[in-house]
Formats: structure tokens, C-alpha cells, sequence
């Protein structure tokens, strides 16, 4: 990516900041509302598309509301979380709160255990911690390129199940009992098992992308021991630092990312201070691989029978049209 700035002439023309090589820039001039001029948008919506992530400081005059009305300037509507109920007294909004086991602190990109998974999420902080607590963005189009042709080859031809139920306390050890009940109750009391491929063909810029991340429970077709060694080896080409952008967050600072383009990390560094994030998340397309095979939900099913699901994979998996 050539690091090219729009440097503003007029008012309405936002500037356009890259902050690395690979991934994230910073959007300047630009007052954040679904009622922007269709230049703006215009503006925003490229720079989304090539940066990945873009970030806008000071945006103090959006609420919960606003935010959702954002997902207007993205051609989509806003979805709620699948299995998290909102904040109270909005439609969409996913909170994460420090207090409450709100850390995000493993890679991954958002909702890719159901099919259609976002294709944008619009990150507001609220509560910002006194140090650390800055959350990383990582490049899976890069990451992607990056790979010599014999793996790109193999991963072309790779898919992986992904699902909301994995082992939270062995990727999480510090995880409070609380946390774990939580996680267990809430975030996966419908228990989803998606088919994607590893690698997807992005529906707006053509650009070929990674699609892996902590909600990968296996490469298909493989042993689980291979199909860890796989995902290790592919997952290390989109966290590399080169193919990063790391965010040092105020209040009011929003970040938007490509959910089809991106993993991202929140770092867990600041310790019992209080850090709170508010997210919307735009309504996605369903992945198509390079072969044109589109990602399928395999199961969706109440945490109960899908416990016994284990047992009986044939009687309870649960096709969804
Ligand atoms: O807390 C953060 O900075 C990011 C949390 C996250 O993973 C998300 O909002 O999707
Ligand atoms: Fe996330």
C-alpha cells in the first residue's frame, strides 16, 4: 500500500492519515453522522476499503443512537450480536466492559461463527483506562499476499469450521469463575457451527483475505493435531507486526474496521481500571471462496442439545436455510 495522503482544500474534504505500512489510518476533518455529504461518505467508504481500519478522534457528540445511525454511511443495517443481549434501551449495541469480562484480548474478527458474519464494526470508547488497554488491527488481505505460492496454494484450497463454543478458560486463564459462567451462559446459549473458507474473495474489492481467527475450532479434512499445526502456521502471517496498527484509545475516539479484511486484538494491560467500549456492527454478505462455494451454517442450536450434540452430531445438528 503506497502511503498516499488527501490533504484537505475544502471544509468537507476529510483528511486521510496513514498510520503503517499495511493497515489503519486516521480520518481528520470529519464530524460523524449518518448525515454526511455523499462526497464525504464517499471518502470514508474508500478509505474503510483500503486501510481496513480508519480511526476518528473526538467524536463526543455521538450517543448510542448516533452510533447506530452510522451504519447508514456502509450501505447496511445495523445487526445485533447473535447470542449477547444490547444494552438496555438501544436495538444493537454490544457493550464490552472491563468489569464484566468485557476483554477481547485474543485475535479474531467479529461474529464468524455464523455465516453472513458483519461486514463492518463501528467501535466507540466511553471509558478509557489511565494506561494501556489499546486494541490491535491486523491486515488478512496482506497476510494473505504475504504467503509464499505453495501455502497461498494450500490455503486456497483449505476450509474451517467456526464456532462461539471454545475452550474460554484454556485461551483465558486469568478469567475470573464469573467470567467463565458468563461466557458460557450468555455467549454461547445458541451454540453455532459455521463452514468458511480460509480463504475469501472480498465482495467489493475483489482482494483475496485470510478468514481464521479464535473462533476456528478446526481446518477440515485434516487430524486435530495437523489441523492446529495449520492454523498456527497461517494465523502467525496475519499477527505479525509488520501487517499491524496498534490504537491508543481516548473517549470519544471511534474506529471502524472492514470485518472482512481485518483480525483484531484488545489488549488486556490495565489491570482492575475501568475501560468500556461500545460496538455496532454492520450486516455482511455470506463469504464466497475462490472457487465460488459460499461458507454454510452447519448447526445452530440451544446450548442443551447441543451438548448432546457431541453424542448424536447426525440427529441434532440443526440446518439452517
Ligand atoms: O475492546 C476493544 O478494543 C475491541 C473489542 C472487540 O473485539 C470488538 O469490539 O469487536
Ligand atoms: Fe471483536
Amino acid at each position: 500500500m503506497s502511503a498516499q495522503v488527501h490533504t484537505s482544500s475544502s471544509n468537507n474534504v476529510p483528511e486521510i492519515v496513514p498510520l503503517a505500512g499495511r493497515v489503519g489510518a486516521e480520518v481528520r476533518g470529519v464530524r460523524l453522522s449518518a448525515d454526511l455529504d455523499a462526497a464525504t461518505i464517499d471518502e470514508i467508504r474508500s478509505a474503510w476499503l483500503r486501510y481496513k481500519v480508519i480511526f476518528f478522534r473526538g467524536q463526543h457528540h455521538l450517543d448510542d443512537k448516533s452510533q447506530e445511525r452510522l451504519t447508514a454511511l456502509f450501505e447496511g443495517k445495523p445487526v445485533a450480536h447473535p447470542t449477547v443481549p444490547v444494552v438496555q434501551g438501544t436495538s444493537f449495541i454490544h457493550e464490552l466492559d472491563s468489569r464484566y469480562g468485557g476483554r477481547a484480548n485474543s485475535w479474531h474478527t467479529d461474529v464468524t461463527f455464523v455465516d453472513a458474519y458483519p461486514k463492518a464494526s463501528i467501535l466507540r470508547a466511553l471509558v478509557v483506562p489511565p494506561y494501556g488497554g489499546d486494541t490491535v488491527w491486523a491486515n488478512t488481505v496482506a497476510a494473505y499476499e504475504d504467503l509464499s505460492p505453495v501455502l497461498r496454494e494450500l490455503a486456497d484450497k483449505l476450509w474451517a469450521l467456526h464456532s462461539n463454543e471454545y475452550d474460554y478458560q484454556a485461551r483465558k486463564p486469568q478469567a475470573s469463575a464469573d467470567d467463565v459462567r458468563r461466557y458460557h451462559e450468555v455467549f454461547t446459549s445458541t451454540v453455532y457451527e459455521t463452514e468458511h473458507p480460509v480463504v475469501r474473495v472480498h465482495p467489493e474489492t475483489g482482494e483475496r483475505s485470510l478468514v481464521l481467527g479464535h473462533f476456528v475450532k478446526k481446518i477440515l479434512g485434516v487430524s486435530s493435531h495437523d489441523s492446529a499445526h495449520l492454523f498456527q502456521v497461517l494465523q502467525e502471517h496475519v499477527t505479525r507486526l509488520e501487517n499491524t496498527v496498534r490504537w491508543r484509545w481516548s473517549v470519544g475516539d471511534v474506529a471502524i474496521w472492514d470485518n472482512r479484511a481485518t483480525q483484531h486484538y484488545a489488549i488486556n494491560d490495565y489491570g482492575d481500571h475501568h475501560r468500556v467500549v461500545r460496538r455496532v456492527t454492520v450486516d455482511g454478505d455470506v463469504p464466497v471462496g475462490i472457487d465460488g462455494r459460499r461458507s454454510v451454517t452447519r448447526s445452530r442450536a440451544p446450548r442443551a442439545s447441543a451438548a448432546r450434540a457431541e453424542n448424536a452430531p447426525a440427529v441434532a445438528a440443526v440446518a439452517t436455510a
